[in-house]
């Protein structure tokens, strides 16, 4: 069972995370943001909760992440100042939206690579197992990863080694304008995991149920017993990134989605079991505005990264401090 303060905790990040994101494609929009921009709206319920329940352990994410950097301490402001290209961005304005990248809270990345930071959580595991420490590791994907040899290799070497190892598919159907059917024999991903290790399953979309599935996983790889999948089914709102109009799914399909929408999920949960008053989320929701109005400002007013740090960071220097 959660207590009002974890689900006040939960509903703070997820309304941040989907201001934020808002704000952000906004910001896009005006030509202030460039690149890439993938949009985690519908699926907050699985960013934050995740993040929340895994606490202790090293998480690797999709390109999707900027809601799960948040929710795992990265400030919005950082945040928001690398998507602006901004030296006071969390990788130094250089990483741009999908490579959020914080040692200091465990968080490893985003990558622009399907599936291509799956294999580096089996390296993170290995490591960890080596040091002894219990706390294991989490990596996100999505349903269209899990199609690439990077993830049955991951899946074989992590269950070979008993890796400390939360495999969790974020499967919203799509991977962009491509239903998964169309690509994969199944729709549940985890039959793709199922002789390798035990699989889970979880609705995606409801907050609560996520962070009690993640922390029993937790539980799971600290007691020893390697690898474990959990497979959470998802709905993304806006196209695939802000680029693509998602026109491939109908406005049925689309209003189907958002009744589960888990936000509101959560807010019930809350008015109606929890007994917290409707001022009290108004009080979050305008808070985290006010965190969305102040990174938003930070990033326009931060400077650009100088040009003599345009070769920074491309080579390890010094061993492997980061891990
Ligand atoms: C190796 C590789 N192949 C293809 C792409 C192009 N691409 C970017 S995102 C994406 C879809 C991935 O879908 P999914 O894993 O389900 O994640 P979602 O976007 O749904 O969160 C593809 C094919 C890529 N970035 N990397
Ligand atoms: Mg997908």
């Amino acid at each position: 069972m959660i207590d009002k303060l974890l689900a006040e905790d939960l509903y703070y990040h997820m309304v941040l995370g989907r201001q934020f994101e808002y704000a952000a494609k906004e910001h896009y929009m005006q030509g202030e943001i460039s690149g890439f921009l993938h949009l985690d709206i519908g699926q907050e319920a699985l960013s934050v909760a995740a993040m929340k329940a895994f606490e202790k352990g090293d998480v690797f994410s999709t390109y999707r992440e900027h809601i799960m950097a948040m929710a795992r301490g990265v400030s919005p402001k950082a945040v928001m100042a690398e998507l602006f290209g901004r030296q006071t961005g969390v990788s130094e304005g250089k990483g741009g939206s999908m490579h959020l990248f914080d040692p200091s809270h465990f968080f490893y990345g985003g990558d622009a690579i399907v599936g291509g930071h799956i294999p580096n959580a089996v390296g993170c595991a290995y490591a960890r197992k080596y040091q002894g420490n219990q706390s294991g590791v989490m990596v996100v994907f999505g349903d269209g990863a899990t199609n690439g040899g990077a993830f049955f290799e991951s899946l074989n070497i992590a269950a070979a080694q008993k890796l400390p190892l939360l495999f969790l598919c974020e499967n919203n159907r799509y991977a962009i304008g491509t239903k998964i059917t169309r690509v994969a024999p199944f729709e549940k991903q985890a039959n793709k995991a199922e002789p390798y290790m035990p699989t889970m399953e979880v609705d995606g979309m409801d907050a609560i149920a996520v962070y009690e599935a993640v922390q029993k996983a937790q539980h799971y790889l600290e007691e020893g017993h390697g690898p474990l999948f959990l497979e959470a089914f998802t709905c993304r709102y806006e196209g695939h990134s802000v680029a693509d109009a998602n026109s491939y799914r109908s406005p049925q399909e689309m209003a189907l989605c958002k009744q589960q929408d888990p936000i509101e999920k959560l807010k019930m949960h809350m008015l109606n079991v929890l007994g917290i008053s409707s001022a009290q989320l108004e009080t979050l929701e305008k808070r985290a505005q006010a965190e969305v109005d102040a990174a938003v400002n930070f990033a326009a007013q931060s400077p650009q990264p100088p040009l003599e740090a345009r070769f920074d960071h491309l080579f390890a220097e010094g061993g492997n401090d980061a891990v």
